[in-house]
């Protein structure tokens, strides 16, 4: 197993586009979707990249009209540029402001040889007009009510240069999502999933605060829900919800429904959901190995700044211990640069993670993400150092701090995670007894120690088949901590595994 910070070309740039390449004609009827490629953090997991794919092209796929054949190509899959043979009629592509550039190039090069191309996304909806040139077509918003729309205006030969989808919608209604469209081999898990939209939080540096995105909280009926998961044939399910746990009674009802499947799944809750312990146990008796957990810091101060409906952090110990008496991971998801954070943040946050045995921790650097409260105030304090939105992942200071300067932000967050990724670490976290601590260093080491193995894993389409033992270990052995969380429900035994949540 392996570690390094520098990127293998592969993670770093994308493939290149070959501009003298001709290309047949085009063939009616048929649309490519593109998920661009982005440069990947070297101090973050590469094998985070292929956990699960983005419903984004999944979704509107299924809601593509008949008569359609639809194509998928993730460019993060190390597999070289999009296809252009068969020639599509139509390119769908998904932008996020750190790929938007990528994007676009993407897109020059299919309209310079006459396919329609179609731009829709986040990136597209906090910025069009930027978008715009770059495209026949932008979708603003919700893509599934947009997408029928443009192919049948591209086949009247009266498409428009914009549509927008409104998240008012009845999600509940939607077609699953069409996964067959996705190379298996090449996902840990093909399962990601989602159940509700919106969140009753509006945290300033959220993209749910971005200008114009108005997203009522909505649900699918829970039954559709774990239909559409037993039909993905995966032991393992991701739900990318922002915040699983928002109604407390439905998660419940959730989890009655999944729980028949035997299947394991992690998702992303806040931490009020151990408010109710019956809760977290029900998570657990329905498959939940894993937590992300969005604590952003530490701070109280922080945290009332950006207006983030939380319990106080001092008691963020006491309320992870409830996940880890249930059998879940916790992966932490820590925020820096806020208007309180120091140069001492870092290790404090680090020394947290360590005494609190947090199985993961993911670290940001605070984005200020175009349309949103926190970027049209840094804008006003002249505190933003560029718009180069590339940077804008999460992984680099773009605008200065308060407390520090952006290069003690950039070096703290480096530090942060070299020391999480070191063994000493991975070891002082692990779980309480050896029958479980096996199979978390052997995951440990996989994803967060083996950066040089994952660009040839990925290439070669082996995601799929290395973590499946690692998976159906976890699931086995989560099936067996139900059956003992039924018959002696005071006992804790922590001991599953759950991939990187
Ligand atoms: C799964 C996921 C990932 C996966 C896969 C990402 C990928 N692009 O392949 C992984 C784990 C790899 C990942 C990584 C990162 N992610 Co991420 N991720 C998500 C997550 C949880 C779910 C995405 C999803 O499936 N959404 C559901 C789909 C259905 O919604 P949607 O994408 O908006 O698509 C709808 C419409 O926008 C529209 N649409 C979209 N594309 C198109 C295209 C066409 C042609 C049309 C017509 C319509 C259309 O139709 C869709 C259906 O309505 C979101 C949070 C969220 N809940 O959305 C964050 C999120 C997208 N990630 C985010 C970020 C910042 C990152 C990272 C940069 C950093 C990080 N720290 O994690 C990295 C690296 C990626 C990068 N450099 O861009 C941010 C993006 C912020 C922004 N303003 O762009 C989000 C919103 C999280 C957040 N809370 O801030 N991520």
């Amino acid at each position: 197993m392996f570690s390094d910070l520098c990127s293998p070309a592969g993670m770093s740039e994308a493939p290149a586009l070959n501009d003298r390449l001709r290309t047949g004609p085009a063939v009616s009827r048929m649309a490519l979707l593109i998920n661009p490629f982005y440069r990947k953090d070297p101090h973050g997991s590469f094998g985070k990249h292929v956990l699960t794919p983005t419903l984004a092209l999944t979704s509107i796929a299924a809601a593509t009209p008949l008569g359609w054949q639809v194509r998928y190509w993730d460019e993060n899959l190390l597999k070289g540029p999009p296809p252009h043979r068969p020639f599509p009629q139509v390119v769908g592509i998904t932008v996020h402001l750190t790929f938007a550039r990528r994007a676009y190039e993407l897109a020059r090069w299919y309209r310079a040889r006459g396919a329609k191309v179609v731009l829709g996304g986040l990136h597209v909806l906090s910025c069009p007009e930027e978008c715009a040139p770059h495209a026949d077509a932008l979708a603003l918003g919700e893509g599934v009510q947009t997408w029928p729309q443009i192919l049948h205006d591209v086949e009247r030969g009266c498409l428009k240069p914009r549509y927008e989808g409104s998240y008012d919608w009845h999600f509940r209604h939607d077609p699953p999502p069409e996964r067959a469209i996705l190379p298996r081999r090449d996902f840990l898990t093909t399962a990601s999933l989602i159940a509700t939209r919106g969140c009753k939080n509006r945290c300033t540096f959220c993209y749910l605060a971005t200008r114009g995105l108005k997203m009522p909280c909505q649900r699918r009926e829970a039954e559709d829900v774990a239909r559409e998961f037993a039909a993905t044939g995966e032991p393992y399910g991701v739900f990318t919800d922002n915040n699983l746990g928002a109604n407390r009674l439905y998660l419940r009802e959730l989890c009655r429904a999944l729980r028949p499947l035997e299947k394991i799944w992690s998702a992303a809750v806040t931490i009020n959901v151990t408010d109710d312990e019956t809760l977290v146990r029900e998570m657990a008796l329905a498959g939940c190995t894993g937590v992300f957990v969005g604590f952003e810091s530490l701070s109280a101060q922080n945290l009332n700044d950006v207006g983030k409906n939380t319990p106080h952090p001092q008691d963020y110990a006491r309320r992870v211990a409830i996940f880890h008496h249930y059998g879940m991971q916790v992966n932490g998801s820590f925020v820096f640069g806020f208007d309180h954070d120091g140069p001492d943040v870092f290790e404090r946050t680090a020394d947290w993670i360590e005494e609190n045995r947090l199985e993961c921790a993911t670290f940001h650097i605070l984005t200020p993400y175009p349309g949103t409260p926190l970027f049209d105030d840094l804008r006003r304090q002249g505190r933003l150092l560029h718009k180069n939105w590339e940077l804008y992942d999460t992984a680099h200071a773009v605008f200065r701090p308060l407390l520090m300067t952006p290069e003690q932000l950039d070096a703290g967050y480096s530090r942060c995670y070299r020391r999480l990724f070191t063994l000493s670490s991975i070891w002082k976290r692990r779980p309480l007894t050896l029958k479980e601590t096996i199979p978390y260093v052997a995951m440990s080491l996989l994803y967060k120690r083996a950066n040089r193995l994952w660009p040839l894993v990925i290439r070669h389409g082996l995601t799929h088949a290395l973590w499946r033992p690692l998976v159906e270990v976890s699931r086995r052995r989560h099936v067996e901590f139900r059956r003992h969380l039924c018959e002696h429900p005071q006992t804790s035994q922590s001991l599953l595994v759950a991939p990187g949540v």
